[in-house]
């Protein structure tokens, strides 16, 4: 299942969780960061090096960076909805909201 690293109230957390709720993903929560801590364990060193949130893995995969796991999650599960998948397609999908706001997400 898709392990979404971060706290809650991480203004860079706040929109991986929105798309994956958004997207219907079944997810599990690892709380990390702040008080939650958990950022220094080996563990967490193998999803994010940098060892900030917010980070994923989804399977073997491992990714951080908000935007970039926005965009994967758009990307795999969002397709036809909040992944453009035409040069033409809405302004409200993904690339549309991400872009000029590079550190935001703001539906
Ligand atoms: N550019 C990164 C910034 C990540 C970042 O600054 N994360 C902060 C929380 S918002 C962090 O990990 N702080 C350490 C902590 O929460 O303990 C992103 O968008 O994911």
């Amino acid at each position: 299942m898709l392990e979404i690293w971060g706290r809650p109230y991480s203004s860079n957390v706040i929109p991986v969780i929105w798309t994956a709720n958004e997207l219907g993903l079944d997810y599990t929560l690892q709380l990390a960061g702040g008080s939650f801590g958990k950022l220094d364990t080996p563990e967490f060193a193998q999803i994010n090096p940098n060892r900030m949130i917010p980070a994923i893995r989804d399977g073997d995969f491992a990714l951080w960076e908000s935007l970039a796991i926005v965009r994967y999650l758009c990307n795999k599960y969002g397709a036809d909805y909040l992944c453009p998948t035409s040069p033409q397609s809405a302004p409200w999908q993904i690339n549309g909201w991400s872009g000029p706001r590079p550190k935001r997400l703001c539906p």
